[in-house]
């Protein structure tokens, strides 16, 4: 597939989920190392370069996005020749799809440990991560029961829901609103990341912090799914992450909102979860409480605070 065609997939939400966005992108940089003709490794590296800019600007908010360009591109600038680059690229996005597709595993294997015996689960949105350790449960042969909310406006609660069928788990198809309705009955809610911030707080589908916010209120313990790189060492330093605001068409039908014009359609993608609410984050590496966040970005994706201040100008904002 083209650089152009996967850029527009992404950003149309044809190919989506934090993790799969991810993983699209490193195989759209092997795709066009392989076809582009740069005169020069110069010329190369700067083509790729542009190339990893035009997939990162699809969508701002998943952090796996530009830490999948980071991890692909990386050491094509010390490379020799426009071969020897290309070969690092190649190596490279085979190995971030590898290494994507073996977290997702791991990572069923560590939450799966931290499903009941017996559960009633809740869940938000469609992410690969968490559906991972719910199915991982299930073939376990725990007794599981989901709630997944419908997830407006795009309503990725339809292919969760298709998911837990298919894999014959019981479970109740509910609207957003209703989440704390049920809050009582339910033993533990799992969502994914689409980012997650050095204190901890996660950055996921509009409507998991009202989620969250039900699950603190009702004494229910929230879990996140996410591999390492959904980790954001830009947000070391203060940096926030960026909330994508989606067309109003996606919420609203444009001839009925071209009729209200005192009307304005807000349509946030994402909301911001505080650590606070957050008690256990599953990564590929093992569980940690999302006060230590920080150790992620520094052991797994090799990012100081040193290298940081060296790159970056110091902000004093906190996202939560
Ligand atoms: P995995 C999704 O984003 C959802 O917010 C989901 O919770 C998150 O990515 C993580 O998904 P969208 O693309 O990587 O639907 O765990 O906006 O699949």
């Amino acid at each position: 597939m083209s650089l152009a065609d996967t850029a527009g997939k992404i950003a149309g939400m044809e190919i989506r989920g934090a993790g799969r966005i991810a993983r699209a992108a490193a195989e759209a940089l092997a795709d066009h190392a392989r076809t582009v003709t740069a005169p020069g490794r110069d010329a190369f590296v700067a083509e790729m370069q542009r190339a990893g800019s035009v997939l990162c600007a699809t969508r701002p908010t998943a952090v796996s996005l530009p830490n999948a360009v980071h991890f692909v591109l990386h050491g094509c600038e010390a490379a020799a020749s426009a071969a020897e680059a290309r070969e690092s690229v190649l190596s490279r996005a085979a190995r971030f799809i590898a290494d994507s597709e073996a977290a997702i595993a791991r990572i069923a294997e560590y939450g799966a440990r931290h499903i009941p015996d017996t559960a009633t689960l809740m869940t938000h949105c469609n992410s690969e991560a968490a559906l991972a350790c719910i199915l991982e449960a299930r073939r376990l042969g725990k007794d599981i029961t989901v709630y997944a909310t419908e997830v407006r406006p795009r309503n990725q609660g339809l292919l969760t829901i298709r998911t837990l069928n298919d894999a014959n788990i019981p479970t109740r198809y509910i609207v957003d609103s209703a989440a704390r309705s049920y809050m009582n009955e339910i033993d533990l809610v799992i969502v994914g990341a689409d980012a997650i911030t050095v204190n901890g707080a996660v950055v996921n589908k509009i409507g998991t912090a009202q989620v969250a916010l039900a699950a603190h209120e009702a004494r229910t313990n929230l879990m996140v799914a996410a591999e390492t790189y959904k980790f954001a060492p830009r947000t070391l330093l203060g940096e926030l992450i960026p909330i994508e605001e989606r067309a109003g068409a996606e919420v609203l039908d444009p001839a009925v909102a071209a009729s209200l014009p005192f009307v304005t359609i807000r349509n946030p993608a994402f909301d911001v979860t505080p650590a606070r609410y957050v008690d256990l984050i599953v990564t590929e590496k093992g569980a940690i409480p999302p006060n230590l966040a920080y150790i992620v970005i520094r052991e797994y994706l090799g990012w100081s605070i040193d290298e940081f201040q060296k790159t970056f100008v110091i902000h004093h904002q906190d996202q939560d």
